[in-house]
């Protein structure tokens, strides 16, 4: 076998439910290790809850809870949606692991000792009345290169910056809304700055999505500020030899990837350095708003502590619902598990449209409307149709049984065009064209099957009438077997309909060039997918509009509130 490949997936915060903005990177990483399984690729697919960070200690302290609960709560829900949704981790861990604190006590050990940390004194905020610092998100003001209003640890809501501790203005205590003061304290940088030529000669050889190589060369063209690495706090991997502090929250996230790999391993009997150490392949799918964090820190990081260096970064563009801007706080998102799951929708159907609505750096644009019309054209009318055309017209006038007869050359070279297609496609990181590839296929078999009227012939040529429903099944077969990335239950389920044994998964591509065997027993077609009626897709509209128009008046009113009192308006995290 090849050389291992590593896939991960962007740590999802254990602070809230999963909603579908967070699926725009999972579905397309699962897609694409499903695509690489199928081209006989060794790939290792992990993931984990990020466990640590000021969000999820604020929200904890909110809802009187411990941190620890707070994200036992969490993990366990992404966990069961990820299941949900199809997305098949080999491992989904957690960076409070006893793998993970030991992994980035050991990381920040070799840059401490590679001469790649240091002290220095800084100000910071502090709140008098709650008599602590206040890192990150405990604290809210204006950012300092423009102005608006923004979060200790980056400016959201203006220019987008990464804020470093003490940067941030006007600084006010987001848990008592107190004014904060600025003390002096010793904090532990990374020397960032040291790291810049080899930043911009790795980031030419960087693959992935060329947005994410390209925004991180201009950060690194322009600015490359040491990076503080150390925060006042009791929850996170302490910073060895300092009890009272940890480590900043982006330094043991991403080592989390390493510390799943480990635990994987470690399970699997696998040496997690071949991964780490020995040059495997490394690729990172992650939000587009954490380019900064994956192309700049997590690079100079690994090359500081001597380890395997990410091969590629593949940046999801955002999500957009009813084309306006996701946000929770305005009542614009949808609930994989409560919007979408628990309302009996199949997984598959989502997977699909996430793949195929547009390109893998694009913005998506999601709505229930778009949702029905793509479910009844594209999977009910062109896909659907011709599995199930070709399935009950075999069983009813051929026995149930593959017929005989010559697969159309014609028709099997164009089952290898789609081949190489959907492989290059995945390969690239383009899931919409890989699926398209497919479609086009599927409606490559509509007009095969009715340009050669197999009801016409079955009453005058019943060979000729075989070689036509052979070729279609083969087809069907093919189709089947590229499609299982994007829906992987449903294409299990045709499986069974062409009458084939195993599981679809483990298929390689190339077996969609093994002709289907003649006088093999089919199974009982049945239908694959089911058109969204106009009721259904109103009733699931109303949900989220309902949400929408309560937030705004939630909003209103708060706005009001706030205006009275004199106080900024955030959006909650
Ligand atoms: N937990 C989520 C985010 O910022 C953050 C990702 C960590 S990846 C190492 O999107
Ligand atoms: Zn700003």
């Amino acid at each position: 076998m090849s050389s291992p490949i590593l896939v991960t997936c962007g740590l999802p915060y254990a602070n809230g439910p999963c909603h579908l903005g967070h699926l725009r990177t999972y579905v397309p990483a699962d897609i694409f290790v499903r695509g690489l399984k199928k081209m006989g690729k060794d790939v290792l697919f992990v993931c984990g809850s990020d466990a640590h960070g000021t969000p999820i200690v604020v929200n904890a302290e909110g809802l009187g809870m411990t941190p620890k609960a707070l994200v036992a709560r969490y993990h366990q829900h992404f966990d069961e949606v990820f299941k949900g949704m199809s997305v098949g981790f080999d491992f989904f861990g957690d960076t409070d692991d006893p793998a993970c604190h030991n992994r980035t006590q050991e990381m920040v050990k070799a840059l401490t000792d590679g001469g790649h940390v240091y002290p220095k004194e800084i100000e910071l905020a502090y709140c008098p009345k709650c008599e602590r610092f206040l890192p990150d998100r405990y604290v809210e003001g204006e950012c300092p290169y423009c102005g608006k209003p923004a979060r200790g640890d980056e400016c959201d809501m203006g220019c987008g910056r990464h804020l470093e501790p003490g940067e941030i203005k006007n600084a006010v205590c987001k848990v008592c809304g107190g004014k904060a003061e600025y003390r002096k304290q010793i904090h532990y940088f990374f020397k960032l700055s040291e790291f810049k030529d080899f930043l911009l000669s790795y980031l030419e050889t960087l693959g992935g999505t060329a947005s994410a190589r390209n925004y991180a060369k201009e950060w690194v063209r322009q600015e490359l500020k040491d990076w503080c690495i150390t925060r006042n706090m009791a929850w996170g991997v302490k910073f060895p030899g300092h009890d009272d502090l940890v480590v900043y929250v982006w330094v043991d996230a991403p080592i989390g990837y390493i510390a799943f790999t480990e635990e994987w391993c470690a399970k699997n009997g696998r040496d997690w350095q071949s991964y780490w150490k020995d040059g495997a392949k490394i690729i990172h799918f992650i939000g587009g708003d954490i380019v900064y964090h994956h192309c700049i820190f997590w690079p100079a990081m690994l090359k500081g502590a001597g380890y395997t260096l990410p091969s590629a970064v593949v940046a999801s563009g955002m999500l957009k619902i009813d084309d306006k801007k996701f946000s929770k706080s305005r009542g614009n998102v949808i609930w994989v598990k409560d919007d979408y799951l628990e309302k009996g929708l199949h997984p598959d159907l989502l997977r699909y449209y996430l793949a195929s609505y547009t390109a893998h750096n694009k913005e998506v644009n999601f709505s229930w409307k778009i949702f029905a019309d793509k479910v009844n054209t594209e999977l009910v009318g062109a896909f659907g149709n011709f599995l199930n055309r070709a399935l009950t017209f075999t069983v009813k006038n051929f026995e149930g049984k593959v017929p005989q007869g010559e697969i159309d050359p014609e028709l099997m070279a164009r089952i290898e065009q789609t081949l190489n297609e959907v492989a290059t496609s995945l390969e690239e990181y383009e899931f919409k064209k890989a699926a398209d590839s497919v479609m086009t296929l599927a409606d490559y078999g509509n007009i095969y099957f009715q340009s050669h009227e197999p009801w016409k012939l079955v009453k005058s040529d019943m060979a000729a009438a075989g070689a036509v429903l052979h070729s279609c099944l083969q087809i069907a077969k093919a189709l089947v077997i590229f499609m299982e990335p994007f829906m992987p239950s449903k294409m299990q389920n045709a499986w069974k309909q062409l009458g084939q044994e195993g599981s679809v998964a483990e298929k390689p591509f190339l077996e969609a060039l093994i002709p289907l065997e003649e006088g093999r027993i089919l199974g009982t077609p049945e239908i694959l997918f089911s058109r969204m009626e106009e009721a259904s897709v109103k009733e699931l509209d109303r949900i989220f509009q309902d949400r929408v128009e309560k937030a705004e008046f939630k909003g209103k009113a708060e706005e009001k509130t706030a205006e009275k009192k004199g106080e900024i308006s955030f959006e909650e995290f």
